[in-house]
Parts: structure tokens; C-alpha cells; sequence
């Protein structure tokens, strides 16, 4: 016989809107020591705290499918180093102009025929000019009025571009701080950390949710992915979506030859990431392919539920959208959208 207590017991782990409310007001900010602790839990005791907090926060445990479309690929001027879009490093990458607009509204057409719940539209900017905002205007509008959630990482904003977007249908935007503001001098010279900070407040103000994770696996330390996440959790209010990815190492750019982090420190970081931002979409985003299933099984055991769906990320590679769907089945999760496990099959 079934026992009840057993069944019942994530539903009183529910919080209400009053115990949310509290938490909000009692929140204050992260220390990177508390977060270090964090990760320095042994791995079931993290685990089950993140799994706590997200049946919590999550009660349906559901998964986000983000699809992504590289508008404006390659030619970028920055020096991001483990970007195979950077013009300066020779890589595959061609560079190409802004898509039209018919071809981004076939795009989303297919990613919403494939069960997507957002779309997200990137371009290789260091920042966009005023026309391209408009033409950018032009796309969400179209894929907003196809029924789905709308996203854009176009490099550094100003206010008054932000606004542009908002006004435009514009759901989200993606900006990332990358890593600690200390590991990121090693990363980018071209653009800096306060500059991130900046676009993030425009997009706030703008009314817009935000959007804002980074990279893992490119040498920083324990210490730094701490720093890193506090900068996100003690964003006030914390993005709605941290989208976590794992550097796919591409020949050509400086970081090609990279050391892969150990897969149980970037299971780690999901959890923190889902104990520190409750309320928020923790995405798994590049270098699935790389994870394989069990590692990503484990990552939404330790509270991701979102991912980016879809054969390409940018310029390189995600699993088969078939994949996904089965991944997913096999482990029970229904989607956002659907809220049924038979329909992914
Ligand atoms: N140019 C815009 C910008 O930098 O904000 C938008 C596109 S940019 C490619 C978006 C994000 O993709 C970066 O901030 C970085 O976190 C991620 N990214 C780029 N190349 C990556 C790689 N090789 N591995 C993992 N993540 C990567
Ligand atoms: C994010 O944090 N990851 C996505 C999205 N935001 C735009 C991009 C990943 C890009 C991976 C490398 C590439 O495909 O070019
Ligand atoms: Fe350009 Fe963005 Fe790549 Fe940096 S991450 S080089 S800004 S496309």
C-alpha cells in the first residue's frame, strides 16, 4: 500500500506567496564564503538541498525548451577568448550580415513546431547600432505574435535602446557576466565587467527580465565560480534565467586547448546556482554534447530545468532535438509548455 505521508511530502515543502515574500525581504546578500560552503558540501548533502529547493520553489518540476538563432554571425570586434565568433581568432566561423526577417520568422515557425517555449535571437555585436535595433523590432514582433517568449543577446545597451526592445514585445534579454570579476581581466580586455553591469540595469529599468549566467571550465577556480555566482544571486533582484554554460572548447580561439572541468564540479554549480537563485530558470546551456546523459541527469536532479533545444547553439553544436525529447521522457520531466510527459515521446 501507498504511503501517504511519503506522496505528501513535497507538497508541504510548497512555500506560499507570504514564505516567498519573507525570504525576498530576509534575502540580503551572499558572502563568496557562503557560497564556498556551499560547494564544499559533500556531494549528497548538496544534492539534497538543492533538490529541496527546487521541489520548493518548482512544485511541477517542469523543463524549459529555449531555442537559439544566430542572427548576425561572426566578424565580432571584441576579444571574448573562448568565442569562435571573435573576428580576431581564426576559427571556422565565416562572417555573415544581419538574417533577413523572413528567415528568422521560418526559424521560430519550426521551433515552436518542435515544442519550443522561447526563442532566442543572438547576434555577434559588441554593441547594435540604432537600425539594427529596429530591424531587430521587427523580428520579435514577428515571433511574439507566433505565441512564443521572446529573447535577445545583442551585446551592450543603451538605456534607450533597451526601451526600444521592451516596446518591440522584447520578453528577455541575455547578457552574461561571464565569470568573478577577477578571472574575467583573463578573458575579455575589450569590454569591462562594470559595462556588463550596466546593459543589465538598462534592461531592468527597461521592464524587461533578464537573462544573465556564464562560462564554467575555463581555469578558473572554486573560489571564482563562488565569486561568480554570488555576482549573479546578489544582483537585486537575481535574473529570472541564469543559463550555465560549459566552455566548448574551439580550435582557434585561445582557450581551444583547455583542461575539461571535472563533471561533478559543474553538477556543483547547478545546484548553487538553484540553492542560491530559487526562484529562477537555471539553464543547461553550451557543452551538452560534451556532459552526455548521466551527467545531465544529475544536473536536473540538482535543480536545472531549462535547456537550450535545438541541433545548433550559436555556431556549434547541441544534441538532436530527438535526443532531448527522449532524455527527457526517460526521466519523467515534462516541459514547460506541454506540462505533459506524453507529448514529448
Ligand atoms: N555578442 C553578445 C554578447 O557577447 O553578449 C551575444 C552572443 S555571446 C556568443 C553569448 C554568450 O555565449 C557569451 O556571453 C558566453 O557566455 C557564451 N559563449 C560563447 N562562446 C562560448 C563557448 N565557446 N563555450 C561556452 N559558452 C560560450
Ligand atoms: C548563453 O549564455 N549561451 C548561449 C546564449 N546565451 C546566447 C550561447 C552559447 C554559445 C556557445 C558557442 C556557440 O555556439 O557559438
Ligand atoms: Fe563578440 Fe559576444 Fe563572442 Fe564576445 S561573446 S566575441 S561579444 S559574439
Amino acid at each position: 500500500m501507498l504511503d501517504t505521508q511519503t506522496v505528501e511530502k513535497p507538497i508541504t515543502l510548497v512555500k506560499s506567496q507570504a514564505d516567498l515574500r519573507k525570504e525576498l525581504d530576509a534575502s540580503g546578500s551572499w558572502s563568496v564564503a557562503q557560497i564556498e560552503a556551499l560547494f564544499n558540501l559533500p556531494f549528497n548533502d548538496l544534492m539534497l538541498k538543492a533538490q529541496e529547493t527546487h521541489k520548493a520553489y518548482f512544485p511541477e518540476g517542469d523543463v524549459e525548451l529555449a531555442t537559439l538563432l544566430s542572427i548576425k554571425t561572426g566578424g565580432c570586434p571584441e576579444d571574448c577568448a573562448y568565442c569562435p565568433q571573435a573576428a580576431r581568432y581564426d576559427t571556422d566561423v565565416k562572417a555573415d550580415k544581419l538574417m533577413g526577417l523572413e528567415e528568422v520568422l521560418e526559424a521560430a515557425k519550426a521551433a515552436k513546431a518542435a515544442g519550443s517555449n522561447r526563442f532566442c535571437m543572438g547576434a555577434a555585436w559588441r554593441e547594435p547600432k540604432d537600425r539594427d535595433i529596429e530591424k531587430v523590432a521587427a523580428m520579435i514582433k514577428g515571433v511574439k505574435a507566433l505565441g512564443l517568449e521572446t529573447c535577445a543577446t545583442l551585446g551592450m545597451l543603451e538605456a534607450d535602446q533597451a526601451q526600444a526592445l521592451q516596446e518591440a514585445g522584447l520578453d528577455f534579454y541575455n547578457h552574461n557576466l561571464d565569470t568573478s570579476e577577477d578571472f574575467y581581466r583573463s578573458v575579455i580586455s575589450t569590454r569591462g565587467y562594470q559595462d556588463r553591469l550596466d546593459t543589465i540595469s538598462h534592461v531592468r529599468a527597461a521592464g524587461m527580465s533578464v537573462c544573465c549566467g556564464g562560462i564554467v571550465g575555463m581555469g578558473e577556480s572554486r573560489e571564482q565560480r563562488a565569486a561568480f555566482l554570488a555576482r549573479l544571486a546578489n544582483l537585486s533582484p537575481y535574473p529570472e534565467s541564469v543559463p550555465i554554460n560549459h566552455l566548448v572548447p574551439v580550435a582557434g580561439t585561445p582557450l581551444a586547448d583547455q583542461k575539461p572541468l571535472d563533471p561533478f564540479e559543474f553538477v556543483r554549480t547547478i545546484a548553487v546556482a538553484r540553492i542560491t537563485m530559487p526562484r529562477a530558470r537555471v539553464r543547461l546551456s553550451a557543452g551538452r554534447q560534451e556532459l552526455g546523459r548521466a551527467v545531465q541527469a544529475m544536473c536536473f536532479l540538482a535543480g536545472a530545468n531549462s535547456i537550450f533545444y535545438g541541433e545548433q547553439l550559436l555556431t556549434t553544436g547541441n544534441p538532436e532535438a530527438e535526443q532531448d525529447r527522449a532524455l527527457l521522457a526517460e526521466l519523467g520531466l515534462k516541459t514547460k509548455q506541454s506540462s505533459k510527459t506524453e507529448v514529448l515521446i
